[in-house]
């Protein structure tokens, strides 16, 4: 098969697949909108010369290229667990359905061969509600898993700055894609810088390339949301403040804080992390499509 590279891992694999996750379709919208978003992302990831490939547990069964039958089945479970690399291996073991975060998504994609990630925003250090230590596992996967994750930053409800201080504890290589700032998700700016701007996604991708087969790590694309869907950074903070307050600690905290923000906001919030997603998924495609 043409288009095949030593790294398409399966045989038949095309070599320019993208990873989309299913959190952000079964936690991170709400439900109504999540199999036209799942849709519309793959149309998009087409139209930019990619393979959509959705990740996520069917049955048990870890699956890279989900199709719209067994996504269809896993949204109308009720309560589908997000799966984490810790509790990825007991849902398997008990045939369960699961959402894969941004980790997950990195640790099926990598085993699957597929080394490009479009997401919305990856997880962080939280704030801390209450005396709690939350830090999300996606941080630590990007120092195992050779997956470029295309995102927005690191969601705004975080603690933005202090999880662009693990990155680099981490040794993650964090790259702007058209900007000198670490986005925040729905703002376009954090204060905090990034390792390097790439302005060209021929570039990136051939830096993508030889940075993950030399290091065998991934990166972190940061791509910020487009100008006309950021948000107003002082009317963000009010909506955040009274989201804060239904935050509920844990595996919950990112879903109930979202979910709180899209009512708060008249649905300002979800628009705009719908388009952060598009566009993310866009360029990841397009580097999907540059890479060997
Ligand atoms: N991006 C979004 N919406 C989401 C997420 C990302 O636009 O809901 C999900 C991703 O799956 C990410 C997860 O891995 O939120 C973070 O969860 P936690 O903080 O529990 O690690
Ligand atoms: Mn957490």
């Amino acid at each position: 098969m043409t288009g095949q590279t030593r790294h398409s891992g399966l045989p038949n694999a095309p070599a320019n697949r993208l990873a989309l996750e299913t959190t952000i379709l079964t936690h991170g919208v709400p439900r109504e909108n999540a199999l036209s978003l799942a849709q519309e992302l793959a149309s998009i990831a087409q139209t930019n010369g990619a393979t959509p490939a959705l990740v996520g547990l069917f049955r048990g069964e870890p699956i890279v290229g989900m199709s719209d039958e067994q996504l269809r089945e896993v949204l109308a479970t009720p309560n589908v667990p997000k799966v984490n690399t810790s509790n990825l291996g007991v849902l398997m073991h008990r045939r369960s359905h699961g959402s894969t975060t941004v980790a997950t998504t990195m640790e099926l994609a990598a085993a699957a061969g597929v080394r490009v990630f479009s997401t919305g925003g990856i997880g962080g250090v939280h704030k801390g509600y209450g005396s709690h230590l939350d830090i999300s596992a996606d941080l630590i996967a990007l120092t195992r898993f050779p997956v470029a994750v295309v995102a927005s930053g690191v969601k705004s409800i975080l603690d933005v700055v202090a999880t662009r201080e693990m990155l680099e504890t981490l040794g993650v290589p964090v790259v702007g894609f058209g900007c000198d700032e670490f986005p925040a998700f729905y703002l376009r700016r954090s204060g905090a810088g990034v390792d390097a701007r790439f302005d060209d996604a021929r570039d990136l991708a051939a830096f993508l390339d030889k940075e993950m087969t030399r290091s065998g790590r991934g990166v972190l694309v940061a791509n910020p949301i487009p100008v006309a869907d950021e948000l107003p950074a002082d009317q963000f903070a009010r909506w955040l403040a009274a989201a804060e307050q239904e935050a509920k600690p844990g595996r919950e905290a990112t879903p109930t804080t979202l979910a709180a923000l899209h009512r708060i906001s008249g649905g300002a919030t979800l628009r705009a992390n719908l388009a952060l997603i598009r566009s993310n998924t866009a360029l990841g495609a397009q580097l999907a499509a540059e890479m060997s």
